[in-house]
């Protein structure tokens, strides 16, 4: 069923006047149904079907047994390797490598490249005790009438009825997996949350038929390391060490019934029998600390203790709704509506179901799964990244493995730049700090990097890929493993953060500060081309294919945007010593935007582009997106050169490549390619549950594909709001509410027939300053608008040139402009 609700913005109209109110509650009015990503069955297998939940530092897949219920949980600081491990040493060399550096420009500017391996031979390093992040374990809950102590099993015969009515759902705005059946005439239920405010993973187990609730539960942890479990009043705490590396781990886990009996049995099995309902609350956690270089802290005994013992006061339905109304704070401050339209028929087809009816190409279908898979990534991140904790890793915080692919690390030569992507556009930007907090954490062995591995005395510097535990050099793997420009990539997140919320203290205290540390690196590590005398990165290598050369594209537009970023943060700041250094070197920067032989954006500074070529990496196009200096009005040219180079990709590649095309085809303005690529991705790369499959499953094609619908919906990267700049034929008619664009922004929009008729823009106080210019771009004249401060009700001026206007902003928050020749 759609249901009409009015938002906050309808609030606002209660001080203008009264026709202006219906204006904007229309604008206002949302008929959006998040459909939620079910089963009719227990999953079948851990990845492709579980549902997962997660608090940020928690997280738990949801299969459903009826039997067994498997719960594999997380905690986002169990990592095996690293400090404690034997023969860690950060990736760095023991003696600084400058020389080596050295030797590998002469060698390319003698030869003009050379192969990866060649340089890998020279720079790479074979990596020790990295680590990887690690299942917590399994609960398992079997469940049963009898236990017996020999075999354990705990399966009595009354279980093994059949059932029926099964039906497994994750909600998205309610953050929950539900799992209900009916089994020998009984009509069972389970709630699975991870709550944030409380700290637990809470789970529910009740039924309509009193005395219905027997099972037995043990904790299930792979044998990498030690365990000792206790058993006291219904709480099971199992506590032990990582053999790799002696981190310290606990998890208590309390069960508490109504009615029945709960006993301990065989001293590390809870056995619960003829209970009316049971609750169970699971906290996890380490002596991990964010902190180089020893990365240990307290013993997390005592935090979760109070953890539990706290929630143990509340009752499910207290730490329900405190849960609830924490996720939808964020949540809700987004809906989508591209035409969906949730009916009886539809909502019987399961997601695996939906999927496949979008395989065949049902017009009807598509819509649901393109707006569930657009909330979908906007619920991932809060379940993945929470203020307190580590940032998403390649697989967020779910993972069943404890050697997941990737080692389920941080790539910074796209992936973990990718999973925040979202973050600002689709307004969750304090979900970002995780993300900064950890970044933060990387300048001190990153400053230990940049001389140890690239022989710069300043700033700081990583590579491909890092760890929870301070990895900032190399490894030896030839097509990767040179990616200099990484910290660089990181610092646009700071700027960008900054450009969202106009935040002034955090610039100066946060972003300046680790953008300047980023530039110290560069303004050392760059040489002069001898060519053409311009400043160039070398070693320089596209990622993750071709020769090493001399001022790749990627590298050199990836410094000029962190160059060009920090010289506009040091003047806001007022540190004009730096930002004359900066302006001094942008002015000799090799830009890297070249148009090649075939019309193409070259990938190299020499023209080496294969049109054949479809590799799956594009960081050539960073000026492109998620970058600001290709762009339709500033640089039409070079514009046409990425379209050249992104038809010659092609559409295909990962799950990633896939949703950063995505993003790129809506900053090329083109929403009917955008979607037909977020359509392939849908159909080639997403698995059951609606993860993205790279393969396998890895989380940044979902977080990309959501920040790429945002940005075919609204843009705000060239000092203009451009209004549905992307929009596809195939979503005629819609609005969404909450967009974020630059300048402190928050756009509602209401489009038909593929027209924009109405956008709510708000500004957030933080920018409400001196009177301001805002410039907006529409598909439509102007002319065809009129434009309302809706806290006088006064009409302002929009000077129109075609398709853009511009109006002055003096202060008031709320605008509205609407259609006046429809
Ligand atoms: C980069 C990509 C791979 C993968 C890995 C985690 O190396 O090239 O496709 O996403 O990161």
């Amino acid at each position: 069923m759609s249901s009409s609700r009015l938002n906050s913005s309808a609030l606002q109209a209660s001080i203008a006047p009264f026709g202006l109110m219906l204006a904007i509650a229309a604008v206002s009015v949302q008929a959006e149904t998040v459909a939620p990503i079910w089963f009719a069955a227990p999953a079948s297998a851990w990845e492709p079907e579980g549902l997962p939940i997660g608090n940020g530092a928690m997280g738990a897949v949801i299969a459903g047994g009826v039997q067994e219920d498997r719960i594999q949980f997380n905690e986002k600081t169990l990592w095996t390797g690293g400090p404690g491990a034997q023969g860690y040493d950060f990736g760095w060399p023991d003696t600084a490598q400058g020389e080596k550096v050295a030797q590998v420009r002469r060698l390319i500017d003698a030869q003009g490249s050379i192969t990866p391996e060649a340089a890998a031979k020279q720079l790479g390093r074979k990596i020790t005790a990295y680590g990887d992040y690690q299942t917590f374990g399994d609960l398992v809950i079997v469940s049963g009438k009898t236990v017996s102590d020999k075999n354990d099993s705990g399966v009595s015969d009354a279980n093994l009825a059949p059932f029926s009515d099964y039906r497994r759902a994750l909600s998205l705005s309610d953050a929950q997996v539900d799992v209900s059946y009916s089994q020998a005439g009984v009509n069972y239920r389970r709630e699975y949350l991870a709550s944030y405010p409380d700290g637990v993973i809470a789970i529910k187990y009740s039924a309509d038929k009193p005395a219905s609730i027997s099972f037995s539960a043990s904790l299930q942890v792979p044998d990498n390391r030690s365990l000792n479990v206790n058993l006291e009043q219904g709480r099971l705490i199992a506590s032990g060490k990582l053999h790799s590396n002696g981190l310290q781990f606990e998890t208590q886990i309390q069960f508490l019934n109504q009615g029945g009996e709960l006993k301990a049995v065989a001293g590390n099995k809870i056995q619960i029998t003829g209970a009316d309902s049971v609750v169970v609350l699971l906290a996890a956690g380490t002596d991990y600390a964010q902190r180089y270089p020893a990365y240990r802290g307290a013993h997390p005994h005592q935090r979760l203790n109070a953890l539990l013992d706290n929630a143990i006061k509340k009752s499910f339905a207290q730490i329900q709704q405190t849960h609830r109304a924490d996720h939808q704070s964020l949540f809700k401050r987004v809906a989508l509506d591209i035409g969906q339209k949730p009916n009886a028929q539809l909502a019987k087809l399961t997601t695996p179901q939906l999927l496949a009816g979008y395989q065949k190409g049902d017009a009807n279908l598509d819509r649901t799964l393109e707006a569930t898979y657009f909330q979908f990534g906007r619920y991932l991140l809060i379940a993945s990244s929470r203020p307190g904790s580590l940032p998403a890793n390649l697989q967020g915080v779910w993972n069943n493995s404890i050697t997941p692919p990737w080692n389920a690390d941080y790539h910074v030569n796209i992936n973990l730049q990718m999973n925040y992507w979202l973050a600002e556009t689709t307004n969750l930007p304090e979900l970002a700090q995780p993300f900064f907090a950890f970044v933060d954490s990387l300048v001190k062995p990153g400053s230990i990097a940049a001389k140890q591995v690239a022989g710069v005395n300043k700033g700081w510097a990583l590579f491909l890929n890092t760890n929870i535990w301070g990895f900032t050099g190399v490894i030896d793997w030839p097509t990767a493993f040179w990616q200099p420009e990484a910290a660089a990539w990181l610092a646009q997140h700071y700027y960008e953060h900054y450009l969202f919320s106009g935040d002034e203290k955090f610039l100066r205290k946060r972003a300046y500060p680790l953008m300047k540390g980023a530039s110290e690196f560069w303004l050392e590590f760059l040489v002069k081309d001898p060519r053409d005398g311009l400043f160039i990165v070398t070693p320089s290598f596209s990622p993750e294919h071709g020769p090493f050369t001399r001022g790749a594209a990627m590298s050199q537009q990836i410094v000029f945007d962190l160059l060009r970023n920090t010289h506009e943060a040091a003047l806001r700041t007022g540190d004009k010593t730096f930002a004359k250094k900066l302006q001094q070197t942008l002015a000799q920067l090799d830009r890297g935007m070249r148009v090649g032989s075939w019309g193409q954006l070259q990938e190299w500074k020499e023209d080496l582009d294969d049109p054949k070529n479809d590799h799956r990496h594009i960081s050539h196009l960073f000026a492109l997106h998620p970058g600001r200096d290709i762009n339709p009005r500033n640089t039409p040219e070079l514009l046409a050169a990425a379209r050249t180079t992104l038809n010659a990709r092609g559409d295909g590649g990962t799950g990633w490549s896939q949703a950063w095309k995505v993003n790129m085809w809506a900053r090329l303005l083109d929403g009917n390619r955008a979607h037909k690529v977020l359509g392939e991705q849908l159909q080639r790369s997403t698995l059951s549950n609606l993860w993205d499959n790279h393969p396998p499953f890895q989380i940044d094609g979902n977080f990309g594909a959501s920040a790429g619908i945002a940005e075919m919906l609204l843009q705000s990267h060239g000092d203009e709001l451009h209004l549905l700049p992307a929009l596809p034929s195939r979503w005629p008619n819609g609005s969404v509410k909450g967009l974020r664009a630059r300048g402190g922004f928050t756009v509602d929009l209401e489009w038909r027939n593929g027209e924009l008729t109405r956008a709510l823009i708000q500004q957030s106080a933080q920018h409400k300053k001196a009177p301001q210019k805002i410039h907006i771009r529409t598909s439509r004249p102007a002319a065809q608008f009129t434009l309302v401060d809706v806290s006088t009700g006064k009409s302002l001026r929009l000077d129109g040139q075609g398709n853009s206007g511009s109006y002055t902003l003096e202060g008031a928050g709320t605008y509205l402009l609407s259609s006046s020749g429809r």
